[in-house]
């Protein structure tokens, strides 16, 4: 079977934590150069992995605002967005983190896509 060094399976995915922090741009850039992509998370399993620094998702609403598009262009199955998100805070959020969450499965917020977070690669 293969398995890449450092990354996590997972169902039917593999996953990569880096120990960095880049923009989202950067951060998919990244993915991409190993052929794989910033995740999409469309089942409950994926969303419960837990991570304990913001981490980019593949999600964002850069090309229309409030119009959230997973990287692949694929439409949102299943929502995760933290209570009162995503609220375009000073209407300057266009990029999805994750931020695990212990009460609740809803760890998403949206985040100026220049900050410099940590990602998950899936593959
Ligand atoms: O209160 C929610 C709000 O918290 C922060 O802004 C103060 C977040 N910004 C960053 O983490 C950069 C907002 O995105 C979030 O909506
Ligand atoms: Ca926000």
């Amino acid at each position: 079977e293969m398995c890449f060094k450092g990354w996590r399976k997972f169902g039917s995915s593999y996953y990569y934590f880096p120990n960095e922090r880049k923009n989202w741009t950067e951060s998919r850039q990244y993915c991409r150069e190993m052929g794989a992509d910033l995740v999409i998370i469309n089942s409950r399993e994926e969303q419960v992995r837990g991570v304990n620094i913001y981490a980019w998702i593949g999600l964002s609403d850069a090309q229309t605002e409030g119009n959230w598009k997973w990287v692949d262009g694929s439409p949102l199955t299943t929502v995760y967005w933290r209570k009162g998100e995503p609220n375009d805070a000073h209407k300057d959020e266009d990029c999805a983190v994750y931020l695990n969450e212990v009460v609740s499965l809803n760890t998403w917020n949206d985040i100026p896509c220049s900050y410099e977070a940590g990602w998950i690669c899936e593959l």
